[in-house]
């Protein structure tokens, strides 16, 4: 039997794809910066299909790309070559539900919303994402300040290992030292040592009082004194902490259809605070109390507190639509460093010294983590502009003990930059787990670790 024959035995029709417009979308990637050549891709609707399809590859050493919602940034969730002909695409389904323990192939139940729990994490993809590719890549978001990065919230999970096996992880407790947390290893490793297909995540109540302020800022400092104000002053309430400068605003307002800007006049840089809390008229008085003693240190320039959800919403899609316009903009060579805040912004200004008027550089994200995205602005991708900031960056960001991925993971792009981040002995370490797990290698190749270590452990 040839192999698209004994996928359609296991999936029926349904599950095999190759239709060819359906083939090039799942081969490109949201930018449309990575294209494969995949030729099949699979939609698996159980945990046993997954199963039963890996071990068949395995044995055959057949090529596999886990592919979510294929919003990564990273070149992580899109073929890279042909390999033997084939690459096998997971196409895990839609997922929209809030609740407590996540299937990847559709949900049990939908009490989190009606319960009137949240998922504590908020990603601008989040109307295309899937919760498959958030726990694979460690996604991070807008209100990791509040709840923390997904190693936290993560519960348990359930994945299939590359030869067929079904670890069952899939705990609900808080608390269990009994041996290695295995789990944490299938959380950001990006599909390369196993499909996650359940997932158990810790759902925190939903709060009543959420206000959200737009401020202004005059200099990057004043951003980050900012943040230690509103971290001693807002702390027990403060769920988000988001900058952009203004060629990220100019951006927005240049290629975002409806957007206004919420403030008079211009401003170097803009800042949003989100408070979520239980008492809307305690919880408002201290966000207003705040704002004016930060005005009146001159910390704030100008600003506006949403006045209702409309508001609400168009001050968020200013911040959430920076990628959008970037995207509309041209080519964006795109960084998602961590950085100490305070040495954060001193990046952005070199890289506008060494790039002059060859491109535009472009700087928001999550300020409050540490967070920065650093989008590189140009008519089209070239060497010349390619070689100014790579690998100028990296160098940067390691000498300042940064790490070269914040929240994007390291999928094909930075595969190779690895040791800016992780010592030898770590990637090493790293290699040798990859090995033992999927020592065949067909679990998303190419990505996450440089193929020169893999080839050598
Ligand atoms: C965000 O925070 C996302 O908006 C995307 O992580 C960042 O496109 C980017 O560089
Ligand atoms: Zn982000």
């Amino acid at each position: 039997m040839d192999d698209i024959s004994y996928f359609k035995k296991i999936l029926g029709e349904r599950g095999v794809v190759q239709d060819e417009e359906k083939l090039d979308d799942a081969n490109t990637d949201w930018m449309r910066k990575y294209k494969g050549s995949s030729k099949l891709m699979l939609q698996p609707r159980t945990t046993e299909e997954v199963s039963q399809i890996l071990k068949y590859c395995n044995s055959r050493c057949l090529a596999v790309v886990p592919q979510g919602g294929n919003t990564g940034l990273v070149g992580g969730s899109v073929p890279v070559f042909d390999e033997l002909g084939w690459i096998y695409l997971f196409h895990i389904p839609k997922f929209l539900h809030f609740m407590c323990i996540f299937s990847i192939f559709g949900c049990h139940c939908r009490i989190c919303f009606w319960c009137r729990f949240i998922m504590p994490l908020d990603l601008g993809a989040k109307g295309s994402c899937q919760i498959g590719g958030n726990v694979s890549t460690n996604a991070g978001g807008l209100r990791l300040i509040r709840y923390g990065s997904l190693h936290g919230s993560v519960l348990g999970l359930e994945a299939v290992l590359a030869n067929g096996t079904v670890l069952d992880m899939l705990a609900s407790l808080r608390k269990d030292n009994t041996g290695y947390d295995l789990k944490h290893l299938f959380i950001g490793s990006e599909g390369s040592l196993g499909i996650v297909t359940k997932v158990s995540i810790l759902t925190p109540p939903k709060l009543s009082s959420v206000n959200l302020a737009f401020l202004a800022c005059e200099d990057y400092a004043s951003c980050q004194k900012l943040l230690l104000e509103a971290k001693r002053k807002l702390g027990e309430i403060l769920s988000a902490f988001e900058f952009l400068d203004v060629n990220a605003m100019n951006l927005v307002l240049k290629h975002l259809d409806g957007l206004r800007d919420p403030l008079s006049s211009m401003h170097n840089f803009y800042v949003l605070i989100e408070t979520t809390g239980s008492m809307e008229s305690h919880d408002k008085e201290k966000l207003e109390a705040f704002l004016l003693q930060s005005m009146d240190s001159g910390l704030v320039t100008d600003g506006v507190l949403a006045q209702d959800i409309n508001q609400t919403s168009s001050f968020w899609h200013i911040r959430e639509g920076v990628p959008e316009a970037l995207m509309k903009a041209g080519a964006v060579y795109k960084y998602d460093l961590s950085l100490p805040p305070e040495k954060m912004y001193e990046l952005v200004e070199e890289m506008r010294t060494r790039l002059g008027s060859a491109a535009n550089v472009v700087a928001y994200g999550h300020l409050g983590d540490g967070n920065l995205h650093l989008n590189i602005s140009a008519p089209q991708y070239t060497d010349s502009i390619l070689s100014k900031i790579e690998p100028f960056v990296y160098e940067w960001t390691s000498k300042h003990r940064g790490s070269i991925s914040a929240e994007h993971g390291l999928g094909l792009m930075k595969a190779d930059k690895i040791h800016y981040s992780k010592s030898p002995e770590s990637v090493q370490l790293m290699a040798e787990i990859k090995k033992l797990i999927d020592p065949n290698r067909i679990l998303n190749p190419y990505k996450v670790l440089p193929s020169s270590v893999l080839s050598q452990s």
